[in-house]
């Protein structure tokens, strides 16, 4: 990276509504873990204390908040009507208590699916672009883009810097999942951005997945490289392997990973993978370098089981690089040597750091899942607004925050419950102050 071109990860904080309701169908992890009892303290500490180590390694971290769950204003939207209670009363009541667990998912902590994000020395008009991403096909995601476009124009508000755009309009043809999809790479050659997907969109798609939904479109992923206003030369459009979305792999970070100049990838994560290597080779400069995963070397099942493609792929000050994983991919004794064998493969990537992220985890987000990447100068960095970059003292004041607001569990009829509601949003109030954010939320309105 140059000209103090710094990647700030973004990570979501974990709502105070944590809890286990099997939404979305096609991520393995949520649909075993439906109903399992939830524990949002703990998985807020695990978030944390991931980002503190981030932050310990010398790479700037960034905090973005929850969103206010269970979110009354869908219920209403719904129809539901009268007192904050018994609107939650007479909607639980409907279709087995679907529409609050809808309304109620803290999804909005997995930030790389926020947004999708250009830096400002690869843009046209020399400003960090970000899209926020509509995030159409899982229902309980739909709700999230209202407020991430609030929160993103908030903290990126300096338009001498930053261009917030809305999330793409079109309904089932432009379906898009942010940042989940998409890798900028970076070599003597330039900066190449991929923009993977995994249903075309406009066309009917009889090579598509057969059990489980696409959730990224081709239209999307087009659409979003114009946005962001880059040469599209430098774009490449790779789609995810049918086969790897029906092995669980819904998003293109569950079997890829890259930064700089490395790309770590299982060959069912790409359609013609050796093609999409051959052209980054070309493109990248012939310093890149793929490890690249067999099925025989680490099948797609324990990948999806454990994550070791949705690792953190960082850049330190000494020019190294590190993997934060999961230590699910630890546990995996093909996970581990396929680890093992990235780092003695001679790439600037030269040790590992795993961490526990279960309750994330469990929801079939890991480490990748929980941080949006967004590449800063120096100047931008000093031009955001409010507290958003973490430091020691702001770690200290979270976890505090956490552990007096939270609850330690939540079984799965506890959604219903109205004083979560309003811990919540007694708990957000106090965040918007300790982050500087002002009243960001509809409750606060
Ligand atoms: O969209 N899980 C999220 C996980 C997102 C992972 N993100 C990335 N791969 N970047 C999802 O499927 C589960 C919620 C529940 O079932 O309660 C959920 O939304």
């Amino acid at each position: 990276m140059h000209d103090g071109l710094q990647e700030v990860q973004f990570d979501g904080l974990v709502g105070p509504s944590h809890n286990y309701a099997g939404l979305s169908p096609g991520n393995l992890a949520s649909d075993r873990h439906r109903g399992v009892i939830s524990q949002p303290r703990a998985a807020a500490l695990q978030g944390l204390q991931k980002m503190r180590l981030v932050h310990s390694l010398g790479v700037p971290q960034g905090v973005l908040p929850p969103h206010e769950r269970p979110l009354l204003s869908a219920l209403r939207r719904w129809g539901f009507r009268g007192s904050d209670e018994a609107m939650l009363s007479e909607a639980w009541g409907h279709d087995g208590g679907h529409l609050v667990r809808v309304a109620s998912s803290a999804s909005a902590m997995w930030t790389a699916n926020s947004a999708t994000v250009a830096p400002s020395c690869d843009t046209d008009d020399g400003k960090v672009h970000l899209v926020v991403a509509n995030l159409l096909t899982m229902p309980h995601r739909s709700l999230e883009p209202e407020s991430t476009q609030r929160i993103l124009r908030t903290i990126f508000r300096d338009p001498a810097h930053f261009v917030v755009h809305d999330p793409l309009p079109g309904g089932y043809l432009m379906t898009d999942e942010g940042a989940a999809n998409h890798t900028r790479l970076f070599g003597t050659g330039g900066a190449v951005h991929l923009f993977a997907w995994g249903r075309r969109g406009s066309t009917a798609d009889v090579d598509g997945p057969r059990q489980h939904v696409a959730r990224q479109t081709e239209a999307a992923s087009r659409s979003i490289a114009r946005l962001l206003a880059i040469d599209s030369a430098r774009a490449l459009f790779p789609r995810q392997h049918p086969s790897g979305i029906d092995a669980g792999g819904f998003h293109t970070d569950v079997l890829a990973v890259g930064s700089g100049s490395v790309l770590l990838l299982h060959e069912q994560a790409f359609v013609a993978p050796e093609a999409l290597l051959a052209e980054l080779r070309k493109l990248v400069g012939p310093e890149f370098q793929a490890i690249l995963a067999r099925q025989e070397e680490l099948p797609v099942s324990e990948a999806v089981e454990c994550y070791p493609f949705n690792s953190q792929l960082l850049q330190l000050p000494d020019g190294t690089m590190t993997l934060v994983a999961p230590t699910e991919s630890r546990e995996s004794a093909a996970c581990r040597r396929y680890i093992e064998r990235v780092l003695a493969s001679g790439t600037p990537i030269r040790s590992v750091h795993y961490v526990n992220l279960r309750q994330s985890m469990q929801n079939g987000g890991g480490p990748a899942c929980l941080r949006l990447r967004v590449p800063l100068t120096a100047t931008e960095r000093g031009c955001l607004h409010a507290r958003v970059l973490a430091d020691e003292s702001l770690f200290e004041r979270l976890e505090r925050w956490v552990c007096r607001h939270y609850r330690e569990q939540i079984a799965p009829e506890d959604l219903r419950d109205p004083h979560l509601h309003r811990e919540s949003m007694t708990a957000l109030d106090e965040l918007t102050g300790i982050l500087n954010l002002g009243s960001i939320y509809e409750f606060q309105r």
